[in-house]
């Protein structure tokens, strides 16, 4: 966000600490807001359970409560819910009225988050959203989550790194779609009279390994060249498939990603081969 500082205002806060969070809220007296912020790495969910669900539940619920201490200002709420919550999934593909069966503590604060988003807005009249997103990436990715450690490893061994990238359950299929096209969403969500759940993502999905293999491809190597499996990196509950049916968010939201998986894969290499000298 360096290039964006001059234009907007940071204010410090923690999840950890609801006096925090009021404290903003009075300040600002914002018409909108985001709760983006988690302990959102499922696989760290896996070594750190508490911190997970400590963190993930009880922020959720003092940006909630603190939001409705200021009712009057019709302050309108989103939450970022996952398909995590989908979990173990009980049918293909998922929308808003799949059954949730989360396999990690970071799937379980989720759906908690989901709960406490519906029932503040029914108990307290708050116009709170939940955005259920599937997997959204961008360039900005942080480095732990496996499109960015695979197309970052692409942007390294192309510039002459002799490593080898490991990796986990290459299976795992995914529904993975561009950041950009999944916050329009959240933005969609808020700007409507009633608040609501929705599902968003692509409805098309892939699996770790064709990721792997396109981002390879496009610099012209062979993935398989590079790649080393970690049994250490396999979770010790995974999810193995999830794919969105994001029709209710197409019809009231007239949402439409843009960004196709090709494109964004591309748009991720490309951008770390750009910046591999900066890191
Ligand atoms: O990139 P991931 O760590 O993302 P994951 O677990 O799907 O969660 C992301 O998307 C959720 C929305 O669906 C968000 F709620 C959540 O906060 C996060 O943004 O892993 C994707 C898949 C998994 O199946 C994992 O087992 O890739 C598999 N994988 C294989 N090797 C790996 C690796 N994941 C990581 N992080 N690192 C590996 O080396």
């Amino acid at each position: 966000i360096r290039k964006i500082l001059k234009d907007i205002n940071l204010h410090a806060g923690s999840l950890e600490s609801y006096a925090s969070l009021f404290n903003i809220i009075l300040k600002i007296k914002p018409n909108e807001v985001y709760h983006l912020a988690a302990q959102s790495y499922v696989g760290y969910s896996f070594e750190d359970e508490f911190s997970t669900l400590n963190i993930n539940i009880n922020g959720t619920h003092y940006l909630l409560s603190a939001v409705k201490e200021f009712a009057d200002s019709k302050i309108k709420f989103y939450f970022a819910g996952s398909s995590e919550m989908f979990g173990k999934v009980k049918s293909v593909p998922q929308n808003e009225d799949t059954v949730f069966n989360p396999r990690s503590s970071y799937g379980i604060s989720k759906v908690t988050g989901f709960h406490l988003t519906k029932n503040y807005r029914e108990a307290y009249k708050l116009h709170a959203s939940n955005g259920i997103l599937f997997n959204h990436e961008s360039p900005r990715r942080g480095f732990e989550f496996v499109t960015r450690k695979i197309s970052h490893a692409v942007a390294r061994i192309k510039n002459g790194s002799k490593e080898k990238l490991k990796l986990g359950n290459m299976k795992a299929k995914r529904d993975w779609g561009h950041a950009k096209d999944f916050v329009e969403a959240m933005w969609l969500m808020l700007q409507r009279d009633n608040p609501g759940d929705y599902v968003v993502g692509t409805g098309e999905e892939h699996s770790v390994d064709e990721f792997a293999k396109k981002a390879f491809g496009h610099v012209g190597l062979n993935y398989k060249d590079h790649i080393v499996i970690d049994q250490k990196l396999i979770r010790p509950a995974e999810v193995d498939t999830l794919l969105a049916d994001s029709s209710k968010a197409k019809k009231i939201l007239n949402w439409e990603p843009k960004v196709s998986f090709d494109d964004l894969v591309i748009d991720m290499v490309e951008n770390d081969l750009k910046n591999i000298n900066l890191v």
